[in-house]
């Protein structure tokens, strides 16, 4: 498992350089942003059974075969399955996001998942699904914009004072660790 730190030093050690001052300016980026990082990690994971919950549910009532006899998610045992797996994969991204490195995303949680689930007969594309609806909410929570809409009685806000760009390019590194669950599945 790498973070930005160790993943610095073991690119520059496989072409035996010192770590270059782009490099440098890379860190300084990710210490400068740490406080934000921790809230945008914090954002997620505070909310992560509501997350969790909320995706899945959407994911069945677009499918609700899922939930027939001979569905994935039938019965409760396959049910209690799938919010597990929805948790695992969001507890991981918020490893990578915290880590400011996609390795431990990969290495503990996507390696072998996509045959694991051919093998169960777990359907990717609903599991892509769940994961694209993750991806949406945890955008609206870094950036501190739950919709009413969506939320209704549950909304809940942080409290975050960054206005000038909303933790833009926190919510894209967050975003592409929830493309790489679903390319790893696709
Ligand atoms: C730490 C990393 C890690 C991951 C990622 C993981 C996933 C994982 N999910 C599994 C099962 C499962 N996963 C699901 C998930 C779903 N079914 C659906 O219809 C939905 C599309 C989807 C939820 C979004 C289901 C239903 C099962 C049980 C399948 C079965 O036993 O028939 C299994 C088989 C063993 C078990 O049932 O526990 C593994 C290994 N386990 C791990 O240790």
């Amino acid at each position: 498992m790498l973070d930005a730190f160790s993943r610095a030093v073991v690119s520059a050690d496989a072409s035996t350089s010192c770590i270059d001052s782009g490099k440098i300016g890379e860190l300084r980026g990710y210490l400068n942003a740490a406080n934000r990082r921790l809230d945008a990690v914090n954002a997620i994971a505070s909310n992560a059974s509501c997350m969790v919950s909320d995706a899945i549910a959407g994911m069945i009532c677009e499918n609700q075969g899922l939930i027939q006899a001979g569905g994935n998610c039938y019965p409760n045992r396959r049910m209690a399955a799938c919010l597990r797996d929805g948790e695992i994969i969001l507890r991981y991204v918020t490893y990578a996001l915290l880590a400011g490195d996609a390795s431990v995303l990969d290495d503990r949680c996507l390696n072998g998942l996509k045959e694991t689930y051919a093998a169960l007969g777990v359907p990717a594309t609903s599991t892509v699904r769940a994961v694209q609806i993750m991806k949406a909410q945890a955008a609206a929570h870094i950036k501190d914009e739950p919709s009413e809409a969506r939320a209704g009685a549950r909304l809940r806000k942080m409290g975050s004072t960054v206005t000038e760009d909303r933790c833009a390019s926190l919510v894209a590194e967050a975003s592409s660790y929830f493309d790489r669950v679903i390319s790893a599945l696709s």
